[in-house]
C-alpha cells in the first residue's frame, strides 16, 4: 500500500497520526506488526476518525507497544488486560471509537480468560490480535499459536502442542464479527480493519504478522520477505467469506470475514435496560 492508494484522498500522511518524536521505534527490521500499524492507521483516516476521538488501548509486548507511538488517546496498560480497561473505557465514553492491540500471548495466554468475555459481552470495540506466533518481546518463548514443531527458547525440542485457532475461539465465544488477514495482503487487511471499526459490536481481527528476528531465525524461515512471502502461499483465497470449517493449522490461513452476526451491542442494550427500569431518572 502506498500514500497514493488511490481509495485514499491524497491528503493522507502516516506521520500526521504519529507520535515521532518516539522515533527512532523499537520494532525490529521486517517485523510484521509495523505493517498492521500503517494499516489500522490508514483504516482511521479513511473512516474519518480524529485524534481524539480514537483511543487506542494495548497490553504489554511488541504489539502492545504499538500503542506508544499512535498520536490519539493511547492506553498501553499491564500485560493481558488491554480488553477489560478498553471495556471499561467503552462503557463510561461510548463516544469513543475503542481499537484494542494486542499480541498472541497477550490476548490468549494471560488474557485468554478476558478475551472470552469480551466476545461473550459484545461491546462495540475492535481488537486486533497481531499474531507473529510468538512472545517475541521477551526473547521469543513459545505461544498459544506456536505451530507444532517449532523451536522457541521454552521449546528447544520443537512445540509438541497444537495452535490455537484464535478466530474459532472468538466465533465460539460470541464475537459478533471475526476475521483474519496477513500483512502480506496490506489493502485486504486495511478493509477488513475498516469494517471491523464499523461494526456496531465486537470485532475481533486475526493479523498474521511476522516475528523474523527471534522466531524466524530459529526457525530457519530465511529472510523477512520470504517469511510475507510464505504467508501468501499458506492463504486460501477460495475461503473468502467462507465459515470456519477447515481444520486449523498455521500457513493453512482462512482470510477475510469468518464468521458475523448482529447481535445487539452490549452498551446499548444496556442503556435500553435502564432506561426502561428507571424512566423517572431519563429528562
Ligand atoms: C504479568 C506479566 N507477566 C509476564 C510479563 C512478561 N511479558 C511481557 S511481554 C510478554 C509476551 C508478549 O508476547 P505477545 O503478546 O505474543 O507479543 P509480541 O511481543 O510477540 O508482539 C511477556 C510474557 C509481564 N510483563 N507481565
Amino acid at each position: 500500500m502506498t500514500d497514493s492508494d488511490s481509495s485514499l484522498p491524497a491528503s493522507f500522511d502516516i506521520r500526521d497520526y504519529l507520535r515521532t518524536d518516539l522515533f527512532p521505534h523499537f520494532m525490529c527490521v521486517g517485523c510484521g506488526h509495523g505493517i498492521a500499524l500503517r494499516c489500522l492507521l490508514t483504516a482511521v483516516h479513511e473512516l474519518g476518525i480524529s485524534k481524539d476521538e480514537l483511543a487506542v488501548v494495548s497490553g504489554i509486548g511488541c504489539s502492545g507497544r504499538i500503542a506508544a507511538y499512535i498520536d490519539a488517546n493511547t492506553l498501553h496498560v499491564t500485560h493481558g488486560r488491554p480488553l477489560t480497561f478498553a471495556s471499561g473505557l467503552k462503557l463510561a465514553r461510548p463516544d469513543l471509537t475503542v481499537v484494542v492491540v494486542t499480541g498472541d500471548g497477550d490476548c490468549l495466554s494471560i488474557g485468554g480468560n478476558h478475551l472470552i468475555h469480551a466476545c461473550r459481552r459484545n461491546l462495540d470495540i475492535t481488537c486486533l490480535m497481531l499474531n507473529n506466533e510468538v512472545y517475541g518481546m521477551t526473547g521469543g518463548q513459545v505461544s498459544p499459536t506456536t505451530d507444532e514443531g517449532r523451536y522457541t527458547t521454552t521449546t528447544p525440542l520443537g512445540n509438541h502442542e497444537p495452535s490455537f485457532d484464535a478466530c474459532s475461539i472468538a466465533t465460539a465465544a460470541g464475537a459478533s464479527l471475526v476475521g483474519r488477514e496477513i500483512t502480506f495482503q496490506a489493502p485486504a487487511l486495511k478493509n477488513l480493519i475498516v469494517e471491523a471499526i464499523s461494526h456496531p459490536g465486537f470485532g475481533f481481527v486475526e493479523v498474521i504478522s511476522d516475528c523474523t528476528e527471534i522466531y524466524g531465525r530459529r526457525n530457519d524461515l530465511g529472510s523477512s520477505t520470504e517469511m510475507i512471502l510464505s504467508q501468501k502461499s499458506g492463504m486460501r483465497p477460495e475461503s473468502y467469506g467462507g465459515a470456519l470449517d477447515q481444520p486449523f493449522r498455521p500457513g493453512n490461513w482462512q482470510t477475510g470475514v469468518l464468521s458475523r452476526s448482529d447481535r445487539e451491542e452490549y452498551a446499548a442494550a444496556y442503556r435500553r435496560r435502564t432506561r426502561s427500569a428507571r424512566p423517572e431518572e431519563q429528562t
